[in-house]
């Protein structure tokens, strides 16, 4: 009895994601993946502003879990976007996307960039950290981070590398996920094809949920 009302309240009950990242790293074809399992076709629109949180159901190795998370735009723009959306849904999770364009073209910092911005609101004791207003609560900040390397399809083959948790195109990112372990912020990698491998997703965000 206990096991079905806890296997109920899973499902009813919407974890609050937040999902990030620069624009084109895959946060729309993210969110098309989780609503319809499979291939998704190629998303051509760069995504305006902040769309309304919505529910999808993640069901993997017979684990159900519901989540919600919203679709927001990566151009510099939409940056405080993901601030308003951290504090206003209460974002219990965090997965940063990125893809391999700052190995791609060393001068493209573009990602390097938005994890600065994303680690230091996250980080910071205030809301407001410019003015250091409204103060945090201990439940305000996120139970953890997961750094999401994107369309592993294309660059598999590209990169040498031992295991996936030394993986270089973690390397750039690693000052920025030092800051919030030391916070008390558990950051850890993932690796995916957003556009191609549902498996893939759908296990990074049942683990995200069960291990932390
Ligand atoms: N090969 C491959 N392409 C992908 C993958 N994920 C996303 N893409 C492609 O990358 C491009 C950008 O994807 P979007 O999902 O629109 O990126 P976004 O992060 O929503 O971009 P903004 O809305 O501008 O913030 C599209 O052409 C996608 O088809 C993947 O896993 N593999
Ligand atoms: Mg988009």
């Amino acid at each position: 009895m206990a096991e079905q009302i806890g296997l109920l309240w899973k499902k009813l009950h919407a974890v609050s994601f937040g999902v990030y990242g620069a624009t084109k790293v895959g946060k729309t074809t993210l969110h098309h993946q989780l609503r319809t399992r499979g291939e998704v076709p190629q998303i051509k629109e760069r995504t305006v502003g902040r769309g309304r949180a919505t529910r999808k159901s993640i069901k993997i190795d017979g684990d159900q879990h519901t989540i919600k998370t919203a679709d927001i735009g990566g151009e510099t723009l939409y940056w405080g976007e993901w601030l308003k959306d951290m504090k206003s849904r209460k974002v219990k999770y965090i997965i940063f996307m990125i893809d391999d364009r700052h190995m791609d073209k060393h001068y493209d910092i573009e990602q390097q960039l938005c994890w600065t911005f994303l680690v230091d609101t996250i980080c910071s004791p205030y809301w407001d950290a410019i003015n250091r207003r409204q103060k945090k609560k201990n439940h305000d900040y996120p139970v953890a981070v997961g750094l999401w390397a994107n369309k592993f399809d294309l660059w598999k083959d590209k990169y040498e590398y031992e295991d996936i948790q030394k993986h270089p195109i973690f390397e750039s990112f690693k000052d920025g996920m030092q800051k919030l372990n030391d916070k008390g912020i558990p950051c850890y990698k993932y690796i995916v094809s957003a556009k191609s491998d549902s498996e893939m997703v759908y296990r990074g965000i049942a683990t995200m949920i069960e291990d932390y």
